[in-house]
């Protein structure tokens, strides 16, 4: 028997979604919850890969063997472009920002995405994530243009991301709140299982990469070192190396996640459009806030749309101290 208190992503977007809406946006998240089934399918079978190889089901173009972030963009890609809701993407793994083949409808919305954020961790079965956000075209009359995509994050109608962890997980924000979804491995279907997710109140967690640490700026030092001699509350350091991992931690139990400016990588490493604002995007609707040490990063307008950029995300009492470290400079270290 199933509990009437279920309640499925289709239900919960149909149930939320404004009375005057067309339908559109919800029409793209709910091909996002059905391309990450397909995807954590895969996901799954990740181990194998070595002895099966990628000649899968799906098998969109039938024939070589693909790595599995090249697969999770096809996937994503191949789901969303005929739908009529999208006039333009952009992918992390393409150079180019993606326009709708004309032989198909145009719609109104941007979709921009990382189709596998922490891939580099797949060979040792760590979590990894699709982060994704939605923008609304800037000109409906035209079929979708490089400017429609570089959008700063405060444009953002919806972001979310799919971890693929010890559950499959869907959160996402439609500018209401922040939702998450466990897929039910079973069912195949995404259950509402964290409704209006909010940052604890007191955090517990900061993830930075140790290892460059001691080649950061002295402002950056000094945060870090308050970060680890912080009292009340206590913090304790953990750091995946996928950031939507690292973020959802956060999310849950409360923290800040950082990959600042080095001297080897002075924007950092963190691409600004589809992996930064959608996470800032997020962050601000559970009560948070993203930063690139200096401002909001949904203030941002990318220039170019692999751009890098600082990043320091989480509890917004943490993340406004470090805009305070930084502001401060090398002159004062305690502000
Ligand atoms: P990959 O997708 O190449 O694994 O990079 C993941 C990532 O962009 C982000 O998810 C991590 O937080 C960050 O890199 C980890 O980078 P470091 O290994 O330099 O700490």
């Amino acid at each position: 028997m199933i509990d009437s208190k279920i309640i499925t992503i289709e239900r919960f977007l149909l149930d939320t979604q404004p009375h005057y809406a067309r339908g559109e946006l919800t029409g793209i998240l709910y091909d996002l919850a059905l391309a990450a089934k397909i995807i954590a399918a895969q996901t799954r079978r990740a181990g194998l890969l070595g002895i099966l190889g990628f000649t899968d089901n799906i098998n969109i173009q039938g024939e070589e063997q693909r790595k599995l972030d090249i697969f999770t963009d096809d996937v994503i890609v191949r789901l969303t472009q005929r739908s009529g809701r999208l006039c333009a993407m952009v992918s992390e793994e393409r150079e180019d920002w993606i326009p709708i083949p004309s032989q198909y409808e145009k719609g109104s919305y941007i979709l921009v995405f990382d189709p596998l954020d922490g891939s580099s961790n797949i060979d040792t079965n760590i979590s990894i994530g699709t982060i994704f956000g939605i923008y609304r075209t800037l000109d409906e009359s035209k079929r979708g243009r490089l400017e429609d995509c570089l959008q700063p994050g405060k444009n953002l109608v919806s972001a979310g991301y799919i971890l693929y962890g010890t559950s499959t997980m869907m959160v996402y924000s439609a500018g209401n709140g922040v939702h998450g979804f466990t897929l039910d491995p079973s069912w195949g279907e995404f259950i509402l299982s964290h409704e209006n997710i909010r940052f604890p109140d007191v955090p517990a967690y900061f993830s930075f990469n140790h290892a460059i640490t001691n080649r950061l700026s002295q402002p950056l030092i000094a945060f870090i070192d308050w970060l680890q001699n912080l009292q009340s509350p206590l913090l304790t350091h953990r750091y995946v190396g996928s950031m939507v991992a690292d973020f959802h931690r956060n999310l849950i139990h409360g923290g800040v996640f950082g990959y600042p400016s080095s001297p080897t990588k002075p924007d950092g490493k963190i691409r600004l459009l589809y992996e930064a604002a959608p996470l800032a995007f997020l962050a601000e609707q559970a009560g948070g806030y993203g930063s690139n040490g200096q401002q909001s990063l949904l203030e941002i307008k990318p220039t170019s749309i692999h751009q890098r950029v600082p990043v320091f995300i989480g509890n917004r009492f943490l993340v406004e101290k470090a805009q305070a470290f930084l502001s401060n400079g090398e002159q004062n270290l305690t502000p």
